[in-house]
């Protein structure tokens, strides 16, 4: 095979400068090997320096689209730099260590969800360094799909990466290395049968893609879950065998109660909207607590704060409807930015949670994917508080420890005459990733609410239990 003049140099001289090495070896994690890279050597060699990241670009990133370039630390740091200022991309760090003071931040730069970032890195042996990096870009909301190597020790990180969602272009195999060294006269036909050998035998172990959040059982994420009615309401479904959420979307405080004598055994959750109720008062509050209790459901005011942290701190506690006395959740915009979560954050000590709006299910909705995301990201600052999200499409968010709460469902997919959209059972648990279901209309408005629940309950429940069975 007929090598690229450069890179044969570049072969050539990776060896007089000792980045790479034949002999016998012990690798960090104990391991014999006849051959060692050391490339952190390169800085000390501009020359090598301007080579490779050359080589790079001409060899490994050709037609890849990305916004910024993030090396894997440390070693490839000051070739990402180089890249960055050739491609004119912007350049993410990752700390290895998150700082215990100031913003947390494990990246550091300028950077918006949904953009993308090339990984650059030396050495890949099980992939597991870029995929730490990949990681935590991936929770700030970067999308990466491609890395560019330097070496490529071909004992199963390239494998690994793309089971992860992650290419590899890389200039040299450990394959090409060696045989481009023996072509030069570098090192003997001996050793390359050894190193060989050693591929053959010393492969790395496989790392699976993590589980999605959609294929774990409720019983499972309730021990993921950071927010503690996130983690009740997760064990209320596992144990009550229901992720039906009932809206009940009543003005008259009689006729909620009453429905919800008949259908509390059924849910999981029930859904408020305080400020159409025309008779309001505490008495309405003690007995739906009561009913709450007895039928073990949980409570969520749909209140949909969006305005400044000060006033939203005020609806939230005080005037007719006091309900951080008694909502265990409120659903929140993210639209007025994290001073919202700040509020709802601080005015009520513990346990309480928040569904952020991270979309909606009505047409024409000015939510759009950036604001999804900025969404997500904002909501992964607050752990404790945020109970899940409120939104359609499983790609919202990926932690498991979140509950994902979908409305806009009945048994036929339709609309109303006010942008409301329906979609199926089906559709939201199968396809959608929906965890919380949320019917209102579909039983409220039903001719027998209670046999309607009960239709409801036991389909979405055969929804989610196929989900589960199939991942
Ligand atoms: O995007 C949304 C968010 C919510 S919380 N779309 C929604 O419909 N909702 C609420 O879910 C809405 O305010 C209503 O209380 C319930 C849906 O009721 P239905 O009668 O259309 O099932």
């Amino acid at each position: 095979m007929a090598y690229d003049k450069k890179l044969v140099e570049l072969a050539i001289k990776l060896f007089s400068i000792d980045a790479v090495k034949f002999g016998e070896f012990t690798t960090k994690s104990g391991i014999k090997t006849p051959v060692y890279f050391d490339l952190r050597v390169i800085v000390s060699y501009p020359e090598v320096m301007e080579s490779i990241s050359n080589l790079l670009l001409e060899i490994a990133m050709q037609n890849l689209k990305y916004d910024h370039v993030c090396g894997v630390p440390y070693t490839a740091l000051p070739i990402a730099t180089l890249l960055s200022v050739q491609t004119k991309r912007s350049m993410l760090m990752r700390r290895k260590e998150t700082k215990a003071y100031g913003t947390k931040k494990s990246i550091e730069g300028h950077y918006k969800a949904g953009q993308s970032c090339l990984i650059v890195e030396d050495v890949v042996t099980s992939g597991s360094s870029v995929l730490e990096t990949v990681r935590d870009l991936r929770k700030e909301g970067l999308i990466v799909t491609d890395a560019v190597i330097i070496l490529d020790r071909e004992q199963g990180g390239k494998k690994n990466l793309e089971v992860n969602d992650v290419q590899i272009k890389s200039l040299f195999s450990m394959t090409t290395l060696i045989d481009i060294l023996m072509k030069n006269g570098k090192i003997t036909e001996e050793i390359v049968l050894k190193v060989k050998n050693y591929l053959k035998e010393t492969q790395a172990p496989v790392i699976d893609k993590p589980v999605e959040r959609i294929q774990l059982p409720y019983e499972k994420r309730a021990e993921l879950a950071t927010n503690s009615v996130a983690k009740q309401l997760f064990n209320i479904m596992a144990t009550k065998k229901t992720n039906l959420c009932l809206s009940v979307d009543l003005t008259s405080t009689t006729k909620i109660l009453d429905l919800l004598e008949k259908v509390g055994e059924h849910v999981c959750l029930v859904k408020t909207h305080a400020d159409i109720i025309e008779d309001f008062s505490n008495d309405f509050i003690t007995r739906l607590k009561d009913l709450a209790q007895r039928f073990n459901f949980l409570i969520l005011e749909d209140r949909k704060y969006a305005d400044i942290g000060h006033t939203v701190s005020l609806q939230y506690t005080k005037g007719l409807h006091k309900v951080a006395e008694w909502a265990d959740c409120v659903t929140a915009h993210s639209l007025p930015g994290e001073g919202i979560l700040k509020a709802l954050n601080s005015a009520n000590g513990v346990n309480h949670g928040v569904f952020f709006l991270a979309e909606m299910s009505c047409e024409g909705n000015l939510i759009t994917p950036e604001y999804r995301e900025s969404t997500v990201s904002m909501a992964a600052k607050y752990p404790d508080l945020i109970t899940g999200f409120v939104c359609q499409n499983k790609d919202t968010f990926k932690d498991p420890g979140f509950i994902q709460l979908t409305p806009g469902v009945q048994l036929e997919s339709s609309k109303d005459n006010l942008g409301q959209v329906y979609n199926t059972p089906e559709k939201v648990i199968l396809e959608n990733g929906g965890d919380v279901i949320v019917v209102g209309r579909g039983i409220v408005a039903a001719k027998s609410p209670e046999t309607q629940a009960v239709l409801y309950k036991d389909t979405l429940w055969k929804c989610y239990l196929k989900r589960v069975a199939e991942n």
